[in-house]
């Protein structure tokens, strides 16, 4: 059947879109992976899979268990009670639970198995290396940027024994625990011979220079990044906008390395279900406003976890070309969500913004993110497409095949200055 020509039927537009959206590669500019070179901490397969926070956030409202009880499980056993809960006695139609079950079906097994013994015995078997390729290429992913965080002892252990070349696997150094817990930090940062104190004068700001200088040269990060509560505000006196004044920006401008800020989280809103306790909150964005102003020649990537924040975000990135937003983030990762969202960000930036990362922690989680997010901005895609149309614009498969492109990886590889990323054809 030859390729039809515009102006096409709403019906072609349609599927020609979905077919750029399913086979053009992205880059995953935020996740939780780590290439199986970091042990432990590189997490995939079944039970890693059903033990997900978000999973473990939703089973205690499906059981009376306590938390206390489910943390005294080992992990085996916390998946065999998810699964229990969630999808052989309840239907799971949440995303989080939907996931699993696309993943599942991925992998031509049963979803709706009674237990995990099938799906256990498949990821026995696998080959890690070649796992790690074929779920990247499942998702068409071509490259995933990982979460570093220089202050924890297992990864930093890591990096110091053997550096960089992460292959498809990207560093982002992730700074929580400098500008978050300042409280605790100088100790850390003395005890490995850098000479801070509490007061953030001249020389500790000199200090926790040198201990970024030197993290950046071992991890060769894509950008820097922390993420906020929703009470952040710059500028303001407190140590964390000190850190950012004397530290952040300037190293991020005399390295060229851009700034990520992921706004909008209330840590530990219920401590007893530990990663799975966070909350959200709504932020003032005017502090995003008075960064990007007060830094010209820094490049910011912001992503703010309460939907409420969303159209003030979009506003902030029309005024300061310093400023890309991205991602729907954690708790707006939900397909009405990610629809109304992306919908709002291209009437009000075009192409000009980064749509969604998958957050995942686990591999496999890239098959469903991945795939439940081209869906929804396919059809978000579309119906700018078929608006334009109607307005008279004479649009071509090229036209979408380059909007394509920037929004999955040009966007990105342009502001961090990455180079094209390998084209890894979907399966
Ligand atoms: O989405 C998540 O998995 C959260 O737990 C967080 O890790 C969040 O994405 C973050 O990067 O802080
Ligand atoms: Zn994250």
């Amino acid at each position: 059947m030859s390729e039809p020509t515009a102006p096409f039927a709403d019906r072609d537009l349609r599927r020609i879109i979905q077919q750029v959206v399913e086979s053009t590669p992205v880059i995953d500019l935020h996740t939780h992976l780590f290439p199986p070179r970091f042990g432990a901490l590189s997490l995939w397969g079944i039970d890693e899979l059903v033990t997900y926070h978000y999973l473990i956030a939703e089973v205690f409202r499906f059981t009376p268990l306590s938390p206390e009880h489910f943390w005294a499980m080992s992990k085996a056993e916390q998946a065999d009670l998810i699964w229990e809960h969630l999808f052989v006695r309840n239907t799971p139609l949440s995303e989080a639970t939907r996931g699993v079950v696309a993943v599942l079906t991925a992998f031509g097994l049963d979803p709706a198995a009674r237990d995990l013994r099938e799906a256990r015995a498949f990821f026995a078997s696998a080959d890690v290396e070649q796992h790690f390729h074929r779920v990247l290429d499942m998702a068409n992913v071509s490259a995933a940027v990982m979460t570093n965080d220089p202050f924890h002892t297992d990864e930093a252990r890591v990096w110091c024994a053997s550096g960089g070349g992460n292959g498809r696997f990207h560093a982002a150094l992730r700074l929580d625990p400098l500008l978050n817990q300042w409280e605790t930090t100088p100790a850390r940062l003395s005890a490995q011979g850098y000479g801070v104190s509490a007061a953030i004068d001249g020389q500790t700001a000199r200090e926790a220079r040198r201990f970024l200088d030197e993290w950046i040269a071992r991890m060769q990060p894509l950008y820097m990044a922390v993420s906020l509560p929703s009470d952040f505000a710059y500028p303001e006196q407190s140590a964390r906008a000190e850190l950012l004044r004397q530290v952040i920006f300037p190293t991020a401008r005399e390295h060229g390395v851009p700034f990520a800020m992921m706004i909008g989280v209330r840590r530990a809103v219920n401590p007893a279900l530990r990663d799975a306790g966070d909350g959200v909150g709504k932020a003032d964005l005017g502090a995003v406003e008075a960064i990007c102003r007060e830094n010209p020649d820094c490049r910011f990537l912001v992503t703010v976890l309460s939907r409420e924040n969303q159209h003030e975000l979009v506003v902030a990135a029309r005024k300061f070309s310093n400023l890309l937003p991205f991602g729907c983030w954690w708790f707006l990762n939900n397909p009405s969500i990610v629809a109304e969202i992306t919908a709002e960000r291209l009437e009000m930036l075009g192409s000009s913004f980064v749509p969604q990362h998958s957050d995942a922690r686990i591999l496999e989680q890239v098959i469903y993110k991945w795939r439940h997010a081209r869906r929804v901005v396919a059809e978000a895609l579309f119906a700018s497409c078929r608006d334009l149309a109607a307005d008279g614009w004479p649009l071509t498969r090229e036209h979408i095949e380059r909007d394509v492109r920037r929004l999955f990886s040009e966007n990105f590889s342009n502001w961090v200055g990455l180079d094209r990323p390998a084209v890894v054809p979907a399966e």
